[in-house]
């Protein structure tokens, strides 16, 4: 039986984004539960949720964050399990004030970061990461990647067909 995968979020208006995290784990089967807690507004829910992930029966926390994105980090500090952190695009400075507060963790508590509102990246990389016990899920991955694959090597075709003399 695969882990479930947290999906950790610093406010509702990171739904819009985070939600393309929870479409690539339901593509490649893997349960999940969703929750809004954020490292400033409510830090207690964030070290009670970490501290007990693990025992929750989750594999793998992906934590969505804008601003300053410190619930990767605050979660990361409370657990043992890997930390996904997907940075926010913000009004402001475009993402990039999120992307620098989650990926410059210091020595000893890693945040693994993926790029400003790449959430579905987030979700193939928490699969990726079960996959590492499960043969199945690593099977479901491997499909995925020959259809994306399959679908590059199409429009190749189609535009040396179009532009190439
Ligand atoms: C962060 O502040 C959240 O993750 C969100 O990206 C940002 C803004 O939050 P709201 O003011 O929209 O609730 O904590």
């Amino acid at each position: 039986m695969v882990k479930k995968v947290a999906v950790v979020m610093g406010s509702d208006s990171d739904l819009p984004v985070m939600r393309e995290a929870l479409e690539q784990l339901r593509r490649f089967g893997i349960p999940y539960q969703v929750r809004i807690i954020s490292a400033h507004r409510t830090p207690a829910a964030a070290e009670a949720f970490a501290s007990s992930a693990r025992d929750e029966g989750f594999g793998v926390i992906i934590a969505g964050a804008g601003k300053a994105a410190h619930l990767g980090g605050v979660l990361a500090a409370y657990t043992t399990l890997p930390v996904i952190g997907v940075p926010i695009k913000t009004s402001m400075m475009g993402g990039l004030d999120s992307l620098l507060s989650i990926v410059q963790m210091p020595s000893g508590v890693p945040v693994a970061t993926v790029g400003v509102n790449a959430a579905a990246n987030a979700g193939i990389l928490a699969a990726e990461l079960l996959a590492i016990g499960d043969g199945d899920l690593a099977a479901r991955l491997a499909e995925y990647k020959a259809e994306m694959a399959r679908s590059v090597a199409e429009k190749d075709a189609k535009v040396c067909a179009e532009y190439n003399v």
